[in-house]
């Protein structure tokens, strides 16, 4: 009988070990590299889970020679007793036996990360050999398998004082047909995230291959220390992380229960992008999960409420859950007694009590802080205050370059006189700055392909717009909808309507304003038109000298001299300089600065928008100097202008 039940042990450990060989890839996902780390994890987590139970402070990880791995822990040792069912010590249940792992460990707090929950018998079966050590009672015990067949009995090799796990074991070639070799720095990177998120756990991984090396991590304030190193070299918005940590039971029926514990850590940055990172056991879900929304949702809710409450918003108003992120890196760690994952690479966590579980926990720390640090509260509502106006003023944009019809809702109708072509490559826009301007410019243009749009330029000037006001802006907003390319991420090149967009303002300070607040535009949401060369200046002639029926034109003041000398013999020429482009008639304007056949244009380069940029954000501080600078430059500036 009971060598019967043996037998029939046996064979079922047999048949098992030889599903994980024919099917690797069921068990730890490929045969290939990644599989090949999925070893080492699958031991390294029952070290870590030891930890998470506070029976372990230090795991070794070791690549020796040939690519053998070795994994280290001080926890309680397998346990080494005879198990009831299968007659023989649990440590070679655990190492043959599928999915023996929790069946036997007796209950308690035990979260697991593995694949597929699998752990040390898969890793067994997939080695060349593997051997354990057992430090426990005061004994030393060893067993060796190859291919995940015990080689030896489970002996008793010594007497010792310590406790703790060892197992080394290394990977099969005939399995891992791809490679059996670790790379360090993957192995590395992952051991420094599960310090992150394990505080107080030391772990080390030593490399014995060619070049020896050792790190160690080990981080006493673990998330917290996590969300500082992400924010290595950002501005930080606050100068806390804040920090919070709760856990609940949750009864499943009568006399059982989840355990969960929520640890958050995060802090606001000056940056534009979110990091939000979503771990359930160690384990990163990439697609986020129930523990992630419960995080938006909170964060929304209690800025919004500290928000109203501080008269920061007004009661109908809200912020939405992509301003609260702005500029926020948290680490959302969740360690549950029993998780469901969705999806084979537990990307995503669908418990439905951890929403509501994170949420409330969340909440009220997050409100407890607010309270205690109100400054700080401050800050983080006036930053998501300005990425609403942001995403409002980009919306409008957006939605307005989506409309087909000049003429919309908005109640207001384009200026533009659009040209005949509808071929990009041989459409030309010209910006004119004023409406005398651009009437002269619609009567004497070439139809055909040459469109104007003029811009009320006073609208521009006083707007002492930060971008938001420039994009509410209805010149711009016309701007947009005649250029056709969008704007922001949203931009295409290739529906951009024109290839030539030609700036037209009158060589004054307040020309060189527009100038500045157009180029500045386009650098920021519309820049790879610059970078094409699609934007240019038109180049207005500064001086009229007539003499008798002869009449010439002259784009700078050494050029005058050069006519005034060529025709000084006769009678005297009568001189006229233009203020504005709005001086000259229409056949004027056509002849000096439209016909193609002797217009001169300027192509603008990135570096000149980048200057512009540059000049804008100078002029819209708060400094007064520097728009004194740029007042006295520009009387130069209008010089430059015709070299
Ligand atoms: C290098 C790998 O496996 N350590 C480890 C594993 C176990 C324990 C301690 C442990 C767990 C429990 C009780 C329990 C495991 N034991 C079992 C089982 N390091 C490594 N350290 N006593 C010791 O969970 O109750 C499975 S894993 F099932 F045998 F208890």
């Amino acid at each position: 009988m009971e060598n019967n039940n043996y037998n029939a042990n046996q064979i079922q450990v047999l048949e098992g070990l030889e599903a994980v060989r024919k099917r690797p890839g069921m068990y730890i996902g490929s045969t290939g590299e990644s599989g090949l780390n999925h070893l080492v994890w699958e031991i390294v987590d029952n070290s870590v889970d030891e930890a998470l139970m506070g029976a372990c402070d230090v795991i070794e990880i070791k690549i020796l020679e040939n690519n053998v791995i070795s994994v280290k822990d001080n926890g309680r040792g397998i346990p080494v007793d005879i198990h009831p069912h299968t007659k023989k010590p649990t440590v070679e249940t655990i190492l043959t036996v599928l999915h023996a792992g929790g069946k036997f460990g007796g209950g308690g707090y035990k979260v697991s990360g593995g694949l597929h929950g699998v752990g040390s018998s898969v890793v067994n079966a997939l080695s060349e050999f593997l051997k354990v050590i057992i430090h426990i009672n005061g004994k030393i015990y060893e067993q060796t398998y190859e291919r995940g067949v015990p080689k030896t009995p489970l002996n008793i090799i010594g007497e010792t004082t310590e406790r703790g796990t060892t197992i080394i074991f290394k990977a099969d070639e005939e399995i891992f047909t791809e490679t059996t070799n670790y790379d360090y720095i993957t192995l590395r990177d992952r051991i420094k995230q599960l310090a992150f998120l394990n505080k107080n756990l030391k772990i080390t991984i030593e490399d014995f291959r060619d070049e020896y090396r050792k790190e160690t991590f080990l981080y006493k304030g673990g998330i917290v220390e996590y969300v500082k190193f992400l924010n290595k070299g950002k501005e930080p918005l606050i100068n806390d992380i804040i920090y919070i940590y709760d856990e609940k039971k949750v009864k499943v029926k009568e006399n059982v229960f989840d355990d969960i514990s929520i640890e958050i850590a995060l802090q606001y940055t000056k940056e534009y992008n979110d990091k939000i990172y979503p771990f359930t056991n160690n384990i990163f879900n990439e697609n986020g999960g129930t523990h992630e929304i419960g995080f938006k949702s909170a964060l929304t809710k209690t800025i919004n409420k500290f928000a109203k409450d501080k008269n920061m918003i007004k009661k109908e108003e809200s912020l939405l859950t992509e301003d609260v992120r702005e500029g926020v890196t948290a680490i959302i760690s969740c360690k549950h007694s029993n998780p469901q994952f969705e999806g084979q690479t537990k990307g995503k966590l669908g418990n439905p009590e951890v929403r509501k579980i994170t949420d409330s926990i969340f909440s009220e720390g997050l409100e407890k802080f607010f309270i205690e640090h109100p400054t700080d509260a401050k800050n983080i509502i006036e930053k998501a205050i300005s990425s609403a106006h942001a995403r409002e003023a980009a919306r409008k944009a957006r939605d307005l370059t989506r409309r087909k019809s000049p003429l919309d809702t908005l109640g207001f109708a384009s200026k533009l006189a659009d040209c005949r072509t509808k071929d990009p490559s041989k459409s030309e826009l010209y910006i004119v700055e004023g409406d005398s301007a651009g009437g002269s410019a619609k009567s004497g243009r070439e139809s055909e392909f040459q469109a104007i749009l003029p811009l009320r330029g006073k609208v521009l000037n006083v707007e002492k717009a930060n971008l938001n006001k420039i994009l509410g802006n209805r010149e711009i907003i016309s701007l947009i909808q005649a250029i056709g390319t969008s704007i922001g991420d949203n931009f295409n090149i290739n529906s951009a309507r024109y290839h030539k967009i030609i700036i037209m303002t009158d060589a004054d300070v307040d020309g060189a304003h527009i100038r500045t607040l157009l180029l500045t535009f386009f650098f920021k949401f519309m820049k790879p038109l610059i970078e094409h060369g699609y934007i240019y200046f038109a180049q207005p002639p500064l001086f009229k000298i007539t003499q008798g029926k002869k009449m010439f034109y002259a784009y700078s003041d050494s050029e005058l001299d050069k006519i005034l000398q060529e025709i000084s013999d006769g009678t005297k020429p009568s001189l006229q300089r233009y203020k504005g482009l709005g001086e000259m008639n229409a056949e004027q304007l056509w002849d000096t600065t439209m016909d193609p056949e002797v217009r001169t244009l300027i192509k603008v380069h990135i570096e000149d928008a980048y200057e512009a940029q540059q000049t804008f954000e100078r002029l819209m501080g708060d400094d007064v100097e520097p728009r004194r600078e740029f007042i006295q430059q520009n009387a130069r500036y209008v010089q430059n202008l015709d070299i």
